[in-house]
């Protein structure tokens, strides 16, 4: 045993102060809010142990009063963001965009939308996250761009004009190309026609978004010279739109014979594909101090570690849509299952992408986003009684999961899917598209409106941050771009602030659980009580440390069989407040994480 003497200790609390200045300045150290984690942890990183906050600027503060959310309005909120504990906020595309589809459709990479404000905000933004210790990550939309970008202007107005190459041409002497899928096309044709070089052009989304042509090697040149301009600026990550799609083989085949239009099986991870995510790293990402995400369109547990392999070199994490595509009805547009989803395949899904990661890389968690419904409407059970209680178990889930969670503004409130009656209400153009499509073919729309209540329709997870119960939420003085819901006057930020029991508050105290606890971030996961219909179980572990996660995701009591006895197990936190009683035994939609 080793005695310290009186004479040595002010040395020794000397170097104890050093090594701790150098671990926190040390750039993969945890962030400043975390207990240290055991020193032999491999492969430690920020990422890592980060919660991203994905803000939709369109929604979150309008500082103008023109409806529309922008950068000030950001700015004017990043102490209440950083209240809540997260470390990255990943913000939709903010570029210049005539928003076509809210900014998916780039006209100007190194520019502003007008209506979210100019250079000289993004750079105030910038700052005020870093002085609160805040990382930004961006949105990268690089598989198309705008029909109004210079590129594309340029490209259409002759057939030799130096930009021609920069997007996918198929000559109409050469007849019809063979079918490709567009999803906001309302024929899902991606070959649109342009009369003035008698040629087809391809688009993946709306024919205003053009896909760029990867294959060109100054197409790659002009975007990795774009991602070093933000990085030059001090963003510190990428999250990377349909990044899968980027290659493609521009002869365009006809398709398989097996092809039954699940396009992204088909069209994901084109021939050259690594390739060009490598020569990414190599020349860009590499550089800097960064973090990537992959949106993993068409990934699969197969095939997701030859993006983020670390010794591959190309991407940090990629997040799947295998969760957030479960529990639909077949060739039903995002349309729920009527009896609801089953838990088991919904644990058996992140149960196997879990597994994907056991070895190497890293994964991601979410439940929501700008793509999905409400967390709570789709997951959870939105009606009043239940609406708190499920937030904070599916809260709870995202936050004792191994691999950063991507948390979407707004679920920390337990806000839920708004359910617009008529199609004038939509803003979103996949809606309008798929109604369209459904009307052109004599379908039944108001079975589609019904669908869209609790079912995927995006503009269900855009409607905008509740943040007290003034007019429109205290979101806008003006006419918001999108309705409000009208729940904000008993379900918004200032209700809950307050309350100590709030979804809100929920929300932090987990945060915080989950930085102070390592083991929530890398410690093993193992399924319990598999098929349990009603439960989900499991064990996070490290080092000796074992943390019982029960989740019970019905509305009504029900028990889960661990096979263990629980009775000493010392309770971290619980939606409910005083932990499961009687064991196991789990009251509707309790979430309880209990240390074993
Ligand atoms: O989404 C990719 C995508 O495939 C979406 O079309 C999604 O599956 C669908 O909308 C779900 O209903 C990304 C962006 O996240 C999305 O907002 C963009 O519209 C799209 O790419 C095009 O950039």
């Amino acid at each position: 045993m080793c005695h310290t003497t009186p004479s040595t200790r002010p040395l020794q609390l000397l170097s104890l102060f050093l090594a701790v200045f150098f671990l926190s300045s040390c750039k993969n150290d945890a962030p400043k809010n975390a207990s240290a984690p055991p020193a032999d942890i491999p492969d430690r990183k920020w990422w890592k142990e980060a919660v991203v906050y994905q803000i939709y600027p369109r929604s979150f503060k309008d500082s103008d009063g023109d409806g529309v959310g922008d950068l000030k309005g950001i700015t004017s909120k990043l102490d209440y963001v950083k209240s809540l504990g997260v470390d990255i906020i990943w913000l939709n595309p903010i570029y210049g965009s005539p928003n076509d589809d809210n900014g998916y459709d780039i006209s100007d990479y190194q520019g502003i939308m007008k209506e979210f404000g100019t250079m000289d905000d993004f750079d105030a933004l910038l700052k005020g996250m870093h002085e609160r210790g805040l990382k930004v990550v961006m949105d990268l939309v690089v598989n198309h761009c705008s029909d109004e970008h210079e590129w594309f202007k340029q490209a259409r107005s002759s057939r030799d004009n130096p930009y021609r190459d920069y997007f996918h041409w198929w000559p109409a002497e050469k007849g019809k190309p063979n079918p490709r899928y567009s999803f906001f096309d309302v024929n899902n044709d991606a070959w649109e026609y342009d009369k003035k070089t008698d040629a087809y052009y391809l688009h993946y989304f709306s024919d205003k978004q053009p896909d760029l042509n990867w294959e060109n090697p100054k197409v790659r040149e002009e975007i990795f010279s774009m991602m070093r301009f933000w990085f030059d600026k001090g963003v510190d990550g990428f999250r990377m739109d349909v990044i899968p799609f980027i290659s493609k083989d521009t002869s365009y085949p006809p398709l398989p014979v097996e092809y039954k239009g699940d396009m992204v099986k088909y069209y994901a991870n084109g021939p050259h594909l690594h390739e060009y995510l490598q020569a990414m790293n190599r020349e860009v990402l590499s550089k800097y101090d960064i973090m990537t995400v992959a949106e993993g369109i068409g990934t699969t547990t197969d095939d997701i570690l030859n993006f983020v392999d670390p010794d591959r070199k190309e991407l940090n994490m990629g997040y799947h849509f295998e969760g957030v595509s479960y529990g639909y009805v077949p060739g039903k547009f995002k349309t729920p299952e009527p009896d609801g989803y089953k838990l088991v395949g919904f644990k058996e899904i992140y149960s196997r992408w879990d597994a994907a990661f056991a070895e190497k890389g890293w994964g991601t968690i979410y439940l929501g986003n700008h793509d999905q419904p409400r967390m709570v409407t789709r997951w959870g059970n939105d009606s009043p009684e239940w609406r708190e209680l499920s937030s904070k178990m599916l809260t709870t889930f995202l936050m004792t999961m191994r691999g950063t969670p991507y948390y979407y503004y707004g679920d920390e409130l337990g806000m839920n899917n708004i359910k617009f009656d008529r199609i004038e209400d939509y803003r979103d153009i996949e809606t309008l598209n798929i109604y369209k499509k459904i009307q052109q073919e004599g379908g039944d729309l108001n079975a589609f409106i019904e669908s869209q209540k609790n079912g995927g329709a995006r503009d269900n997870g855009r409607t905008p941050f509740q943040w007290d119960a003034t007019t429109n939420a205290g979101f806008t003085t003006g006419t918001p771009w999108l309705k409000v819901n009208p729940n904000y006057t008993t379900v918004n930020a200032a209700a809950q602030e307050s309350d100590p029991n709030s979804v809100l508050n929920y929300f932090r105290n987990i945060v915080k659980l989950r930085k102070n606890e390592p083991v929530l971030i890398y410690g093993k996961y193992t399924l319990l009580d598999k098929d349990n219909p009603d439960v989900y179980a499991y064990t996070r572990e490290l080092k000796g440390k074992k943390l019982l996660i029960l989740l019970n995701f019905r509305d009504k009591p029900t028990t889960a069989n661990l096979g263990m006895d629980i009775s000493k197990a010392k309770l971290l936190i619980d939606n409910y407040g005083d932990g499961p009683q009687n064991g196991a035994n789990l009251r509707p939609y309790e979430a309880a994480v209990l240390e074993l």
